[in-house]
């Protein structure tokens, strides 16, 4: 019997999210779609719906190093993202665990709060983002008012994403993915991809009208996570993740829930 191409391992680390819209249940889901296999190393445990966070509480980092370390001490994990991190030691903890696996890309997907306005990273915790995990990552995939919160810069105009990624950029030497999904533009979403060596490129799609947005920043830093553990490019796996969640837009499967729905793609 002929095999199959064996599916590509990705390792996500991230919160877990009771009602499934974001986190890591939306990072499985996405990557188990895409073809890949989803381990999980799970760094917060929040009770959620689809009306906002009512209670959350940070693992022990150790426990999340215990989990990243059976991961990947066994499974030949061919791509990582981080999702929420909450906290300094939090990040320190994730940063000292990978630090012995430099070479499986890393998707950092900076994750500062929840839209329905729980914090989950205070300053201090950005700090350590900046100076011990994002010089390690593949990409860093912010929002406008991430990347707010990481450079100190307001972001209000496609002009300051571009500057401020740029500065970002420049600071980690990682490559940066500014998602426009907060921008002012109601008729396209553009997104600024800038690779390591300077060079930026824009990529555009009709916004999708949906109030179903929960989570699309986790689905677009998993997609991207589980191309790159196959082999692709950075530029191909930001269109192919971009081409997903808008799938997933689209579907808006779950339309009828209250409050803020997940992008979810259903069954194919
Ligand atoms: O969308 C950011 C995010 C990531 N991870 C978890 C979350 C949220 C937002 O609510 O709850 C677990």
């Amino acid at each position: 019997m002929r095999g199959r191409k064996p599916a590509p391992l990705v390792l996500t680390i991230a919160g877990s999210d009771s009602g499934a819209g974001a986190g890591v249940q939306a990072d499985a889901r996405t990557i188990h779609a895409l073809g890949g296999y989803a381990c999980t190393a799970i760094t917060a445990i929040t009770a959620q719906n689809t009306r906002g966070v009512m209670a959350w509480r940070a693992v022990a980092p150790a426990l999340v190093a215990a989990q990243i370390d059976a991961v990947l001490s066994d499974l030949p994990i061919a791509a990582i993202k981080t999702g929420l991190l909450p906290g300094t030691a939090a990040v320190r903890a994730v940063a000292r665990a990978l630090a012995r696996f430099p070479h499986v890309p890393l998707v950092v997907d900076p994750v500062v709060g929840s839209t329905s306005g729980t914090r989950f990273l205070g300053s201090a915790g950005l700090r350590a983002l900046r100076r011990d995990l994002l010089p390690r990552a593949t990409l860093v995939t912010p929002n406008w008012p991430e990347l707010e919160a990481l450079t100190a810069r307001a972001v209000t105009t496609f002009a300051e994403a571009e500057a401020a990624a740029k500065h970002l950029a420049d600071e980690c030497g990682s490559a940066v993915l500014v998602k426009g999904g907060h921008a002012p533009d109601r008729r396209q979403c553009r997104d600024l991809l800038l690779t390591g060596d300077g060079r930026g490129r824009w990529f555009s799609s009709p916004r999708i009208p949906t109030d179903n947005t929960h989570g699309t920043g986790c689905v677009l830093s998993a997609a991207i996570a589980v191309e790159l553990a196959g082999g692709a490019g950075l530029e191909h796996a930001v269109n192919t993740a971009r081409a997903f969640l808008q799938r997933s837009l689209r579907a808006n499967r779950l339309a009828r829930w209250g409050g803020n729905g997940p992008a979810f793609p259903g069954t194919r």
